[in-house]
């Protein structure tokens, strides 16, 4: 059965800047802005980055994500629909305008041209060929108008109703997503609502009941080369990217940022994680790494507990995030967005609320 046209119209963005985690912290300010301005959301996909490859990999939304339990919040359509039903009736060629902020410069540094260039680069070429957009017949540069995306205002909303009302702007197509990086945190309550497809939950399932013994302890090692580069940026008084998780918003009166709670040792790992172990009684460990995920080292750590960790075999990122926000304890990193998708899925997901530890970070 045909999508019917939403009167309300629609916003479509590329979650176009870094990776799962981070596309995730700005869905959840995303979906809120359509959801305030009474739109329909175009389900993006997940934009993945292949290692060693330069093209962007697209991954379509309900591969990833339940629908019925977004649309239980949200009003949604899923990209297939709105191009097979809805773009061809109200989104011609003609009618194209790229929102974006400010006007971008183009990669050759020319910027004579007053254009947001929605599609140079990647992933945004490769991502609005995906959605079917050859190019872009216009730019409409919001953050001169509208003071911003932010919503939380009713003031603020009326401007973005006003300045683009939905009969002549049906689409808001924005480069990049309507929303604050890292996410607020009056909206990490939506994270519930982005349930795992029964495909990755029940690969979780599975491996928890084949390999894992309850109560286990779900742990995440974020130590690839390129978070080495990001924890030389910690400053003690600032958050930075997810940190908030363990800080909270500033003003921040509590513990500081540390280096061991952006990059911590393998001698923080390997005593936290025993000490979690020895006070929950855990029989098991999970571990999710983007590189090393330490496993002799923890096999020896545990020895006198007679507990062993264990990986995936595929190491699927997806089923990785399913099985840590089932873990009966949860040890994150503070400053990976990666980690933050556990811990707010922990805090919001369950009926029961499951709490988060984080590496090099003792709660006060
Ligand atoms: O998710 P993400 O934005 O979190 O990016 P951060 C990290 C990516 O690394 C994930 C992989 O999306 C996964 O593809 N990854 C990280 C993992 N941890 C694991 C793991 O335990 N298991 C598996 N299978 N994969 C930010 C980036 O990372 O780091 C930014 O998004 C930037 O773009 C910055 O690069 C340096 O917040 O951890």
């Amino acid at each position: 059965r045909a999508a019917e046209v939403d009167p309300a119209g629609y916003v479509i963005y590329c979650p176009c800047m870094g990776r799962f985690g981070n596309q995730m912290e700005q869905h959840l300010g995303a979906f809120h802005f359509a959801m305030v301005l009474g739109r329909t959301m175009v389900l993006p996909p997940i934009v993945g980055h292949e290692p060693r490859s330069t093209v962007a990999k697209m991954t379509a939304f309900e591969d990833v994500f339940q629908l019925p339990a977004i649309q239980n919040q949200f009003k949604t359509i899923t990209l297939a629909e709105f191009q097979r039903d809805i773009a061809p009736k109200i989104w011609p060629k003609e009618a194209r305008k790229a929102f974006c902020w400010t006007p971008r410069k183009a990669l050759n540094g020319d910027d004579s041209e007053m254009s947001c260039r929605a599609k140079d680069g990647n992933p945004f070429g490769p991502f609005w060929d995906y959605v079917g957009v050859d190019e872009f017949a216009d730019s409409v540069f919001y953050g001169q108008t509208t003071g911003g995306f932010n919503v939380g205002s009713l003031k603020d909303k009326e401007k973005w109703k006003d300045n683009y009302p939905p009969a002549s702007f049906p689409v808001l197509a924005f480069v990049g997503a309507p929303a604050a990086f890292p996410a607020q945190q009056k909206h990490w309550h939506y994270q519930k609502h982005f349930r795992y497809s029964t495909r990755i939950t029940s690969r979780a399932k599975t491996f928890i009941e084949a390999r894992l013994q309850r109560p286990f302890v779900g742990i995440h090692l974020r130590n690839d080369v390129d978070w080495v580069r990001v924890c030389e940026h910690v400053d003690p008084t600032r958050n930075l990217f997810a940190s908030a998780q363990c800080l909270g918003e500033p003003p921040m009166d509590g513990e500081q940022l540390s280096k061991e709670m952006c990059a911590p040792s393998e001698k923080t790992v390997l005593e936290q994680l025993v000490e979690v172990v020895g006070r929950s009684g855990a029989r098991s460990v999970f571990v999710a790494s983007d590189r090393d995920h330490l496993i002799p080292e923890i096999n020896e750590a545990l020895s006198a507990y007679d507990v062993k960790a264990y990986k995936l075999d595929d190491n699927d990122a997806f089923v990785s995030l399913a099985v840590l926000e089932l873990a009966d304890e949860f040890i994150g990193n503070c400053v990976s967005t990666f980690s933050s998708v556990v811990s707010r899925s922990r805090s919001f997901k369950w009926a029961k609320p499951k709490s988060s530890h984080f590496w090099g970070y003792r709660k006060p």
